[in-house]
């Protein structure tokens, strides 16, 4: 079954991936998108032949685990709100949880602490190429979701971030609330057993275990329960997939 996955994950990403790689603008320009749009069509039918929606993300055992986490993308956030919170070591930091919710609220990592916790040791891939292995601990994603009660007409959650790429545009992700529901989705608040370091997304990132990198949005500043995220950036449901990346990034 993994191998005939990986056959199917290479031959997608044989049309899509090599694109893609990098993380970088090259589906920016004018025959990426369309070359992308194709071959998502092609992801998602085959996706979901491939995940039920229990499957688990393969977990490793602590000898497996990465040398070092090779931080990628934002690394250190500019804007004057994170630079402040950092100058205090996040001791003011609070998750807002807003939208689609009976109960909106804010919570430190200390109320994220109180929630059920889960630690899991999970291999991390980006399309440009390289992996990593690392083991988070976070909060349930569904412990928060039952916290704060979810209004039935959600069906996505945003995760807004806190770093801004290019031209003021803050990163964003999202995942259906199958998926934020999944026993492995974390808001992860260590990394190998330490706090998580700047670089890797401090205070608070998601963890999607069966997802690609650019999912794991880091340096989560609020969540939004929405029914739709077409009014979200550039309506496609994450900064990358507003690049023409596809909104499902199964591995
Ligand atoms: N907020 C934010 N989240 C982000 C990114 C980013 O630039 N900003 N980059 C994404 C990409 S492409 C990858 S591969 C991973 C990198 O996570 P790491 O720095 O812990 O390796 O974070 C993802 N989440
Ligand atoms: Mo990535």
């Amino acid at each position: 079954m993994t191998d005939r996955r990986t056959f199917l994950r290479m031959a997608i990403m044989g049309t899509a991936g090599l694109l893609v790689a990098g993380c970088d603008k090259i589906s920016q320009s004018s025959w990426g998108p369309k070359v992308l749009g194709k071959a998502q069509g092609l992801n998602r039918r085959v996706q979901a032949l491939l995940s039920p929606s229990s499957a688990m993300a393969k977990e490793y055992t602590e000898a497996d685990i990465s040398p070092t986490f090779h931080p990628n993308g934002t690394t250190m956030p500019d804007t004057p709100e994170y630079q402040a919170l950092m100058a205090n070591n996040f001791r003011d930091y609070k998750l807002k949880v807003t939208g689609l919710v009976t109960k909106p609220g804010e919570f430190s990592i200390d109320d994220l602490k109180k929630l059920d916790n889960r630690t899991q040791i999970t291999r991390h891939d980006c399309v440009e190429g390289w992996s990593a292995i690392g083991k988070w601990q976070g909060t349930q994603l569904s412990a928060l979701l039952d916290h704060v009660g979810v209004d039935p007409k959600a069906r996505f959650v945003v995760f807004h971030c806190l770093d801004n790429m290019d031209e003021d545009t803050p990163y964003y992700e999202s995942v259906d609330i199958r998926e934020a529901r999944h026993p492995q989705t974390l808001l992860a608040f260590d990394l190998n057993d330490k706090p998580l370091p700047v670089s890797n997304g401090a205070p608070l990132r998601l963890r999607v275990g069966r997802q690609l990198g650019y999912k794991q949005a880091k340096y989560i500043g609020s969540i939004e329960l929405v029914d739709t995220f077409a009014k979200i950036g550039s309506g496609n449901g994450g900064y990358w997939e507003d690049q023409g990346y596809e909104w499902y990034a199964g591995i």
